[in-house]
């Protein structure tokens, strides 16, 4: 374990995780590309590193915290021989074979690494509700967890240091469709004078209380048998009445459409009579 940590990248989040850490009374260096950003974090007790090099000798755990995977690469490849018998913990967004890609770099390099995705906004750090997906070296995880849980809630999944960032963008992936389904709601009832602020007052407990349906959807999928009795068909719920009153209220039909491909595939295919997860079968397979 250390006591010690240094953060690359002082952008909001890298800030966020720098503060949470120096209220946590870690010593902490911080070092940002473009200086002037470090100020209220110095005035709260750490110290500023002149170049990334120094952070990285300072000591301890080095985490980085950068725009995408390019800037990660620009900052830590001249700095190789520095990092190599260290660790470094990257919470920089990046996709999962980008992941890998860093992970072999710092495998070769002699740098001890594990990747993270961070489920959380800037203000959520450290606070009830933040959540921080990790995957990679697993001695890295078990060694530093009492630094990484100071972020928020922190999960490993394995070796693989592609699949923290697999769930990421797969959660962000099923945020945005149901984002964007709220959104077409609030489209279909604006012509008739419903705000916004009204649909989501609707919006908001009957979204929460569907997520109730997605242990069943998993247990049918994880199952593989889509005919289980219980389910409503994909015949009775072919969403023609949603893609007509979508187009009655002259809105795009896009993304109900969209769901309503998925749903017709299964028909087409002989599935009708099985459940909703069958969709599961049209996105695993494209057309
Ligand atoms: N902010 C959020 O809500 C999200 C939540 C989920 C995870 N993301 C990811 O976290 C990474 C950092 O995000 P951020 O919000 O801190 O981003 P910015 O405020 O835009 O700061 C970016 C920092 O990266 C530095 N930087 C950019 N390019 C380079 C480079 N080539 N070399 C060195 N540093 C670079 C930038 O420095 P500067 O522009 O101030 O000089 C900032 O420190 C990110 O992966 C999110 O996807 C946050």
């Amino acid at each position: 374990m250390t006591d010690h940590v240094s953060v690359l990248g002082l952008g909001a989040m890298g800030s966020a995780l720098a503060d949470a850490l120096l209220k946590a009374g870690y010593e902490t260096t911080v070092w940002n590309r473009t200086p002037g950003k470090a100020g209220d974090l110095v005035a709260r007790g750490a110290r500023e590193a002149g170049t990334a090099g120094e952070a990285v000798r300072a000591g301890g755990l080095v985490v980085a915290c950068l725009l995408d995977h390019a800037s990660v690469h620009e900052v830590f490849d001249p700095l190789a021989g520095e990092l190599a018998g260290r660790t470094l913990v990257n919470v920089t967004t990046t996709s999962p074979a980008q992941s890998r890609e860093l992970a072999e770099w710092a495998a070769k390099a002699g740098i001890a690494y594990l990747d993270g995705g961070i489920m959380a906004v800037p203000h959520m750090i450290g606070q009830e509700g933040s959540s921080i997906l990790y995957s990679g070296s697993a001695e890295v995880f078990e060694t530093y967890k009492p630094v990484l849980d100071r972020w928020g809630a922190s999960t490993y999944f394995g070796e693989d240091a592609g699949l923290a960032s697999l769930y990421d963008l797969a959660l962000l992936a099923g945020m945005y469709v149901m984002f964007a389904g709220f959104v077409h709601g609030a489209a279909m009832v604006a012509p008739a004078g419903v705000s916004a602020r009204e649909f989501a007052a609707m919006a908001k407990p009957w979204l929460s209380a569907m997520t109730g349906g997605f242990d069943g959807f998993a247990e049918v999928i994880d199952g593989g048998d889509y005919t289980v009795a219980g389910q409503q068909s994909l015949e009775f719920s072919n969403l023609n009445d949603l893609v007509a009153a979508s187009a009655d209220q002259g809105i795009s039909t896009e993304v109900i459409g969209m769901v309503q491909t998925l749903i017709r595939r299964q028909i087409d295919a002989g599935h009708g009579a099985e459940g909703f997860a069958r969709i599961f079968e049209s996105i695993r397979q494209p057309a």
